[in-house]
């Protein structure tokens, strides 16, 4: 290996020895990015490498808050500003109790590269907290989101950084944060929060974005080797707002979903799952996706038992990690490969394991890699914030045409710098790459910064 590259490796790890998840996302992104830095022995004059690897800013806080018994609570908030290279820092919130340091910065380390492949103004971040949702009443829920916004609000701004929603963060979180927010500013910032409802600055298809934005780039990967959706079948794991629109555009595509599932298990369904069902269960409900065998007792259920999810267990063309990281491991890669994967495009941020994605590729499995295959969800919030920033609203099939063409934009981009490094066909090393190269020319451009 290059021994630049070899060297903020190696320091990288040794400062972040207890960060896990940060470590894997950066060592993937060092390791493919190679060829550039080849081509660039001013790199590591200017510390290029080292300060890409490195967060702008860190802010963790104390969220004391309520609950409905009378009792007090604290969590710990979270916001990594990792870049403001080339735009506000952006990237959603994430409040589940595995929430951590180590997994904030490597959201927020893939959200700058993805920020980049969409090609809008907006820089990387990610925030959130320890806090579970499961279980809360709305006031429960509305004091916490207040509390945390009582510190984040400092720190935020349209033109400084704008969260998003994420796992546990959805639109009712956001209206809590919103109003908070413009509570204490006393001004009316639309554009400081994104994925708000659409009755007060949100974007029509934002919710819709990332899951659509999923199977936009599928489609794209797959005429690129001469395949369609149409007819194929499809598992999905996760039941989430990633999940949920993926299933629907598949659908819309012309392909079967079979199976999806939440934290606890999987259902299988042979005559394809009723999306509105599982809408109703987990968007209105917040329940559990067992509950769908109510409603339909031919559908298969099958609990998580161990590390591994069932879910991937089940015979696919294709398969669609919509739930969280690190979730498909190298033995579920080896099950969908010995049941004939076609192409496996992840909806959820590192849902493969480094493991994992190696296997697929070398077993010659299509991978749309996070950072590009969602990369719709932000690029429809920064599509949201010029909507707020013009005070001017488009239409639904506005918002989805930006984001189809967008989508397109971005597997052309992976697929250009997959055949000019010399690894065609490989769109981790090539939305790496994409992103990389853009990302190192803005860096130059700026100073030591
Ligand atoms: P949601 O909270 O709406 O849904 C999350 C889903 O994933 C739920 O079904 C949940 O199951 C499941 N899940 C969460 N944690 C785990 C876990 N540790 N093990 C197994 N299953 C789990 O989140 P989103 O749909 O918004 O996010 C899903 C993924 O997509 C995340 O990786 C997120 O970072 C990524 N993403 C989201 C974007 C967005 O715009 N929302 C944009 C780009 C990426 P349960 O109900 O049991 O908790
Ligand atoms: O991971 C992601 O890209 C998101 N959770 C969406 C971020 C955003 O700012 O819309």
């Amino acid at each position: 290996m290059n021994s630049y590259l070899e060297k903020v490796l190696r320091d990288t790890e040794q400062k972040n020895i207890h960060e896990p998840e940060f470590l894997q996302a950066v060592k993937e992104v060092l390791t493919t990015v190679e060829p550039v830095v080849d081509k660039h022995k001013e790199y590591e004059n200017i510390a290029l490498l080292e300060r890409m690897v490195e967060p702008e800013r860190i802010i963790t806080f104390r969220v004391p808050w309520v609950n409905d018994a009378g009792e007090v609570i604290v969590n710990r908030g979270y916001r990594v500003q990792f870049s403001s290279l080339i735009g506000p820092y952006k990237g959603g919130l994430r409040f589940h109790p595995s929430v951590n340091q180590s997994i904030m910065k490597f959201l927020g380390f893939e959200q700058i590269f993805k920020n980049a492949l969409t090609g809008l103004p907006i820089g990387g971040a990610k925030g959130g907290s320890d806090f579970d949702p499961k279980g809360k009443s709305d006031n429960e829920i509305m004091r916490f989101c207040q509390s945390f916004m009582t510190e984040l609000y400092r720190h935020i701004g349209q033109d400084v950084d704008v969260p998003a929603g994420d796992i546990g963060v959805g639109a009712r979180e956001i209206g809590y944060l919103f109003g908070q927010y413009k509570r204490i500013r006393n001004a009316y910032e639309g554009g400081v929060l994104t994925g708000k409802a659409v009755y007060y600055g949100g974007s029509l298809a934002r919710t819709e974005a990332t899951g659509y934005g999923l199977l936009f780039f599928t489609r794209e990967m797959l005429a690129a080797h001469n395949q369609t959706l149409q007819g194929k079948t499809v598992t999905i794991s996760g039941s989430g707002n990633v999940a949920i629109y993926a299933c629907e555009k598949a659908y819309t595509m012309g392909a079967k979903v079979v199976a999806m599932s939440d934290s606890n298990g999987c259902i299988y369904d042979e005559n394809g799952i009723d999306i509105e069902l599982v809408k109703e269960i987990k968007e209105v409900q917040r329940g559990r996706i067992k509950e769908y065998l109510n409603k339909h007792p031919q559908a298969k259920y099958i609990e998580k038992t161990g590390e591994d999810s069932p879910v991937w267990t089940i015979k696919t063309d294709i398969a669609l990690p919509c739930a969280t990281q690190n979730e498909l491991t190298l033995n579920s890669a080896k099950i969908l490969v010995e049941n004939g994967v076609l192409a496996v495009a992840e909806g959820a941020n590192m849902p493969c394991t480094q493991e994992a994605t190696d296997y697929l590729l070398e077993k010659g499995v299509l991978v749309g890699p996070a950072k590009a295959a969602n990369a719709g969800g932000v690029a429809t919030s920064a599509i949201e914030m010029s909507q707020n920033s013009m005070r001017y609203y488009y239409t639904f099939e506005e918002v989805e045409a930006k984001l189809e063409q967008i989508m397109v934009n971005i597997f052309k981009s992976c697929k250009e710098a997959s055949e000019q490094y010399g690894c065609p066909g490989n769109y981790v090393a090539g939305a790496n790459i994409a992103a990389f190269r853009k990302l190192a020319k803005s860096m130059k451009a700026q100073g030591i910064v």
